[in-house]
């Protein structure tokens, strides 16, 4: 029986295509960047087409790799956060990790934060920040306060099809299409209009541009809708050609340079983690080939003479420069995600005082950011992440304009402490440093029919040809490469509470504000990488031989995943194979 609803899916697909679309008209300079990545992204597609003969994107499965987004909105008042995580909730997002912006060192911002995003088929996520007033004195809170109480954010009607949907289970097309444009006519939307030029100037001249982006417009305005690339390096290197930082030769050599470590990197287990339309059989019907400096020098010529069209002069844009390096790990390990951006823009802005007098002014908050996401880390791969972190930021901050005179140089001192981590995916999964799927191979089903399986060492049997293995992507934020893009963009540091005593903040009261819990997607990886392993081990009918304290820490961690998670994904390769 077909069900009366729209596909929750769907609806997030086309309210992420439509929010786009706003994004565009609002902001060129984002549309343009779109068409950068397109032009990369395909660049790469053909090394990996050279690489993998059989390989093949359509431009529309290319468009849905690199249509993938994510948003960032900042909120103002609680129950406002309440009504998102229940508007988020008819597209299928639901609250992921607890982030703690107050609490990020110098790079602090008075903000606590959630993630919305679907548990096992993650299209989209909106980092979603709330503004937590009691971290100012006593008089600017009450400013604040005063003025967000004055706007309301969600229409009647938004309100309206949110309850039905809960109450009905689903949303009729035309709800849900209704639904959307309550987010790109209202919700999302950037009306260029504010309130309060005092509070304004006072709350950016003491530091809180933050907290003046939040409480002095009408809406949860998008900060910024990221794209996904498959070549960070490509990109960024693209992004400041066609901005007019990095000329012709230098654009030459960075893009071979990316273009070339791709070739030597974009092995199969590549290909899972970038197309998630790919299946294993499809993977294994390529036959191999190569690429040559000359194959790579032509997709740079091509390169170059797109760039030279009038839409690639970003140049002639408004524009505030491309940061200056990306965050994240280093380009050659494969964890996490890295993210990089052009600077946020000067946009025009009206304020009206409460007399009606009209003021022009600008605000310098909304930038374009890029992303390229790689494996999920286990806690002790993400504390060994965070120490490598440490140590190349405090290289870099020691020669803070090393990137801009000698990339080559800032790119090896960079990636100097991530030797710690190996560069590839058997060798991450071997040493415990990221999370994994788990499956038979027809060959290893053949050796439990014949008995001939000797070890429960899944390494071991990955190595016979017995089990499949795939990574996890990581499908979250960096509370850290977060502050730095607010620093970096908001040409602020960090921010130091004003309140009497700096509150602090905990993931019940911001579960207690959504009226919801927070899933905690460690739990959930590591749920999902232990499903498959008993699932794997049962299958080839060695369950009984695994030593009883592993089979209990498999069987914890799965127990530990929210309800109902395990099975579904159990339920979603069943359908993908
Ligand atoms: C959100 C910053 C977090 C990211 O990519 O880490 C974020 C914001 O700027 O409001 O989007
Ligand atoms: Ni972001």
């Amino acid at each position: 029986m077909s069900s009366p609803f729209a596909d929750r899916f769907e609806m997030q697909n086309r309210l992420f295509a439509e929010l786009s679309a706003m994004f565009g008209r609002e902001v060129p300079l984002y549309d343009r960047a779109l068409l950068v990545n397109r032009a990369t992204n395909e660049a790469a597609c053909e090394v990996v087409a050279k690489l993998h003969r059989g390989f093949h994107v359509t431009a529309e499965q290319l468009e849905r790799t690199s249509g993938e987004r994510h948003g960032a909105i900042r909120i103002g008042r609680p129950d406002e956060y309440r009504w998102i995580t229940r508007f988020f909730g008819c597209f299928a997002m639901e609250p992921h990790n607890f982030y703690d912006m107050t609490c990020v060192g110098s790079k602090s911002q008075p903000i606590i934060a959630t993630a919305f995003r679907s548990a096992l088929r993650p299209e989209h996520r909106v980092f979603t920040s709330l503004l937590m007033t009691d971290y100012f004195d006593p008089v600017t809170r009450a400013r604040i306060e005063a003025l967000l109480a004055r706007r309301s954010v969600f229409s009647d009607r938004a309100k309206q099809l949110i309850e039905k949907c809960e109450r009905d289970g689903g949303l009729s097309r035309e709800d849900g299409e209704a639904l959307v444009r309550e987010g790109t006519e209202r919700i999302f939307k950037w009306t260029g209009k504010a309130r309060d030029l005092n509070l304004y100037k006072e709350l950016s001249a003491a530091g809180f541009k933050i907290a003046a982006d939040i409480a002095c417009f009408q809406s949860h305005h998008l900060n910024h809708l990221t794209p996904n690339t498959l070549l960070m390096d490509l990109y960024t290197a693209s992004m400041k050609h066609c901005l007019g930082e990095l000329d012709e030769a230098g654009f030459r050599a960075r893009a071979t340079l990316a273009l070339t470590r791709l070739s030597k990197v974009a092995d199969r287990d590549w290909l899972r983690l970038h197309f998630k339309h790919l299946s294993h059989a499809e993977i294994d019907s390529y036959q191999p080939g190569t690429v040559t400096a000359a194959d790579v020098s032509a997709l740079v010529d091509g390169l170059v003479s797109t760039f030279r069209g009038e839409q690639f002069r970003l140049s002639a844009l408004k524009h505030a420069g491309y940061k200056d390096f990306t965050e994240g790990p280093s380009e050659d390990t494969p964890i996490l995600l890295r993210q990089d951006a052009y600077k946020a823009l000067t946009e025009p802005v009206e304020f009206t005082d409460d007399e009606g007098t009209v003021t022009a002014a600008t605000h310098t908050a909304r930038f374009g950011e890029i992303e390229e996401r790689g494996y999920a880390c286990t806690p002790a791969g993400r504390e060994l992440y965070d120490r490598c972190l440490a140590e190349a930021d405090a290289a870099r901050e020691k020669d803070p304009k090393l990137p801009a005179r000698d990339f080559l140089a800032y790119d090896a001192l960079y990636a100097a402490p991530f030797k710690a981590f190996p560069k590839t995916l058997l060798e991450l999964l071997a040493k415990g440093q990221v999370f994994g799927r788990y499956a038979p191979t027809p060959k290893g089903i053949a050796a439990a029919k014949a008995r001939t399986i000797v070890t429960t060492d899944i390494m071991e049997l990955v190595r016979q040809g017995f089990i499949h293995y795939e990574g996890l992507r990581y499908e979250d934020f960096l509370p850290v490469s977060a502050a730095g893009i607010f620093a970096s963009n908001l040409n602020q540091y960090g921010t130091q509470s004003t309140a009497a005593v700096k509150p602090t903040y905990t993931q019940a009261q911001l579960e207690q504000i959504m009226g919801r819990a927070i899933i905690d997607s460690t739990t959930v990886y590591a749920g999902l990488d232990a499903a498959s392993r008993l699932d794997t081990f049962a299958r080839l009918g060695i369950t009984e031989r695994l030593p009883a304290a592993e089979r209990e820490r498999l069987q914890k961690a799965v127990a530990a995943c929210p309800a109902g998670i395990v099975e579904e994904a159990r339920r979603l390769i069943a359908v993908a194979v």
